[in-house]
């Protein structure tokens, strides 16, 4: 609904119409960027609706964004801040004060710093968040790099990408005749509209669509093609696909000619790589992965949308590094309706990180550089891989980080190694949560302050290409709560940069950041819907054709030291690794360890997002949990009634780490040889009579799962955890 429709129901009703930002697809607020109307009535937040106004939802709201008061009012919102006093993994805490919980943090951070250097101190983050910024700006006024990103999302492809094409090489939706959704959810993917408008679209349109995935989703439905590749095999898929394109000449020789580097190495390098060998890898047929490099290669509107699902595999930089030269040498790239690079907008809100204080020491004293650190610091800034971070406090190695500040973030259920993660927990010196509900480790935390959600704040500015728009409260606090970017501020202060961080004033903080764009959050608000600004590039042509007119990396190190595409990778090959991309087997695997097959028959993998939950939360929410009450594992009929599992039967799944129980759904739509399941599972739901499941053996938690074996179970370059084991499935009896 608009503006005025809001307004006129809320009239009618007795109620309050406020525009804001739904918060629901990630911590910290403006995560999944969609407009809403949160009504209130006697001031309770009761129900909401999508914006028409806003450029991203344009009136959409999916089941998560209409959940939020449920969520707001959960019976597993932290109520006030709270200091341990039991034993750790007790449970024990004490009620204390904002201010004397904040002191407490102060003090012992400084202790840390004095006894053993500032590098002590890690903040843990899988993903950017709203308030990513203050996290990496409290860290670098501290005088820590140790940014604890996921080695799970995103930034392996920017990586892999950057240094091979020069840039993110963006799907051109709107002008393809051919999409190739590669390891991507772009039905159930927040923020909910734009990519499943883009995919019915396209649909519409005519665009063929294919679908690389191991089952059956949505997508896959409406897909022309299906390509059931094994989990975590698409390095070799996308190798095999390149050898077929250079085997059958198949490329842009012009484009090759011009602006690619090595390419007599690659040719050479993949003739090892047959659409045969790969079968037996990836389990895709010989004749589809011919037929659809094929496709692909003479397709001249041909586009790739790369997402989460490769990588997850310890060769998951080589996959992404061969499906961005295979662009590359069949024409696809910077090309109307390929793949294609956006200039970035002129101009964006201001740096906080304080990047100019980035150093080589600082990136030196990395405990566990999820980049090498010849590559650091890169995008975001210095970061060590969030698993190896926690892996330090166990291996003392290099060096044991001594606190850990855990954000909007629960590392035994988002990250691989869940005992390992335990025994770390255990061990850790000191450990603060912030967040807005009670956590899967809460017990072993020192402190935990309970923040606002994002209803019960008024900022951050809301910044999503197109769209600018100061957030309002919804209601007061339900608590004493702060919002994590105040913790941020409290704490800089009482750390005693209080000069880094505008004295403790959130207000200065929002303007100071919005001053580039010309104006203050007092003038933004007077917007109630937000600025639509130039809305972002739409077509080709607006874009700058990167290998024609250079871009700002292109040429300029340490990214592409030729200035062209790096079909043969110097920059990697400098530091010891393979300069052309490889195959590497996930720790099990029925090609590469054939022994365990007996034992363990079936791959196990799993999925990021649904379409009513995020992330490893939000299960406590009695709407979403109707639609979704159980985990479920997709299994094949087949493989189900070898072991005479039958529908809804629950089952034991065993791997050489560990063991859940879930539900079994028979589902046709899936690899006979494969099982996979939604990450993520933990919370109860007392509103509706729903325990907890346990962390680790016994319940859902699929991360205890998978080897963390730092030899074999990540990629090398990249940090990519693997999320692909093999397992046994077996009917559950009770006194198993
Ligand atoms: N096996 C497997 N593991 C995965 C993935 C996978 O596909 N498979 N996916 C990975 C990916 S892509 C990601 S991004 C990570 C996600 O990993 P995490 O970000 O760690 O996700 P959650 O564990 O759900 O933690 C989010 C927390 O944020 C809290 N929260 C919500 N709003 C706010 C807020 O405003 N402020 C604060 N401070 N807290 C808030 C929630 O209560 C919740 O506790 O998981 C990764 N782990
Ligand atoms: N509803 C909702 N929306 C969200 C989130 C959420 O939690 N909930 N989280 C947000 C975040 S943090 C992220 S990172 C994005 C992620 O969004 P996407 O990048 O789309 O990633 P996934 O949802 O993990 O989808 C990956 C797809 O790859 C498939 N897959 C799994 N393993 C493999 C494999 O080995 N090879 C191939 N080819 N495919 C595989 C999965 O079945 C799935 O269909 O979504 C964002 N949006
Ligand atoms: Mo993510």
């Amino acid at each position: 609904m608009n503006f005025q429709q809001a307004q006129t129901i809320a009239q009618l009703n007795g109620e309050e119409a406020i525009p804001t930002v739904c918060g629901m697809c990630g911590p910290g607020g403006p995560g999944g960027g969609c407009g809403i109307y949160a009504f209130v009535r006697n001031g309770v937040f009761t129900r909401v609706a999508g914006m028409d106004e806003c450029p991203v939802n344009k009136g959409a709201i999916c089941a998560k964004g209409h959940a939020a008061p449920q969520w707001v009012y959960s019976a597993d919102r932290l109520k006030y801040p709270l200091r341990r006093v039991g034993k750790k993994g007790e449970g024990k805490f004490e009620r204390v004060s904002w201010e004397v919980a904040i002191t407490h943090i102060a003090e012992v951070l400084t202790e840390q710093k004095a006894l053993h250097g500032a590098k002590s101190l890690a903040i843990l983050t899988p993903a950017k968040r709203a308030y990513s910024a203050y996290l990496q700006r409290f860290l670098t006024a501290h005088g820590s790099p140790n940014y604890g990103h996921s080695g799970i999302c995103a930034m392996q492809r920017a990586f892999a990408f950057l240094y091979t094409l020069g840039d993110y090489p963006r799907p051109d939706y709107n002008n393809a005749d051919l999409i190739i959704y590669w390891g991507r959810q772009p039905i159930y993917a927040g923020p909910v509209a734009p990519p499943a408008r883009a995919f019915l679209a396209a649909k519409k349109r005519g665009a063929k669509i294919v679908a690389i995935k191991p089952s059956v989703e949505p997508d896959v439905g409406m897909a022309d093609i299906w390509l059931p590749v094994r989990p975590g095999t698409d390095a070799a898929l996308a190798l095999a696909m390149l050898h077929v394109v250079i085997r059958e000449n198949l490329i842009d020789h012009e484009f090759v000619e011009k602006w690619c580097y090595g390419f007599n190495q690659l040719r050479d390098h993949v003739l090892q790589f047959t659409p045969e060998w790969a079968e037996s890898v990836c389990g895709v047929p010989v004749f589809q992965i011919e037929e659809l490099a094929r496709l692909y290669a003479t397709t001249p509107r041909a586009t790739i949308d790369l997402g989460n699902g490769v990588e997850h595999a310890p060769s998951a930089n080589d996959a992404i590094r061969a499906i961005g030269i295979l662009m590359a040498i069949t024409g696809h790239l910077d090309r109307k309706g390929a793949n294609i690079f956006i200039k970035p907008p002129a101009n964006a809100p201001k740096d906080i990180t304080l990047r100019d204080r980035y150093d080589r020491d600082l990136v030196e004293a990395l405990v566990g550089p999820e980049f090498p650190p010849a590559f650091q610091p890169f995008l975001e800034g210095p970061s060590s891989a969030y698993y190896r971070i926690l892996e330090s406090v166990l291996t003392e190695k290099p060096y044991p980080i001594r606190g850990i500040i855990a954000p909007g973030t629960q590392p035994l259920v988002s990250t691989r190694g869940t005992k390992t993660v335990l025994a770390a927990l255990e061990k850790l010196e000191f450990f603060v949560i912030v967040d807005v509900a009670r956590t899967a480790e809460m017990a072993y935390a020192d402190i935990v302050l309970p923040v606002a959600t994002c209803y019960e704040t008024d900022h951050p500015y809301h910044n999503v290409p197109g769209w600018l728009m100061a957030p309002n409260r919804v209601i007061e606090p339900l608590g004493p709560y702060k919002s994590t970017f105040e913790f941020f501020l409290d704490l800089g202060k009482a750390m005693g940069y209080g000069n880094d961080f505008w004295s403790g004033d959130i207000a200065a903080a929002m303007d100071d950041q919005l001053m580039p764009l010309g104006l203050d959050m007092a003038q933004l608000r007077q917007h109630p819907t937000g600025i639509v600004k130039q809305p972002p590039p739409q077509d080709y042509e607006k874009y700058q054709t990167v290998f024609n007119r250079r871009s700002p990396r292109l040429g300029n190190p340490p990214f592409l030291p030729q200035g062209k595409v790096a079909l043969y990778n110097n920059s990697f090959e400098q530091e010891g690794f393979s300069p052309l991309p490889e195959w590497r087997e996930p720790p099990e695997s029925l090609s590469g360890t054939p022994e365990l097959a007996g034992e363990y028959p079936l791959i196990l993998s799993d999925y990021h997002t649904s379409r009513n939950y995020s992330a490893s939360w939000q299960r406590n929410i009695p709407h979403l949990r109707e639609i979704q009450p159980v985990p479920v594992l997709h299994i094949h009929p087949e493989a189900a009634s070898a072991r005479e599992i039958s529908e809804h039967d629950w089952v034991r799944v065993s791997s050489p780490y560990g063991w859940m129980k879930v539900q079994a759904e028979l589902y046709p739509g899936i690899r006979p040889d494969t099982v996979m399941i939604l990450h993520g599972w933990w919370q109860g739901c007392s509103e509706l009579g729903i325990e907890d499941y346990p962390i680790a053996d016994g319940g859902a938690n699929v991360n205890l799962m998978y080897s963390v074996d730092p030899e074999k179970a990540y990629d090398p370059l990249v940090t990519a955890m693997t999320s692909q084991t093999l397992v046994e499935v077996t009917k559950w009896r009770e006194l198993q």
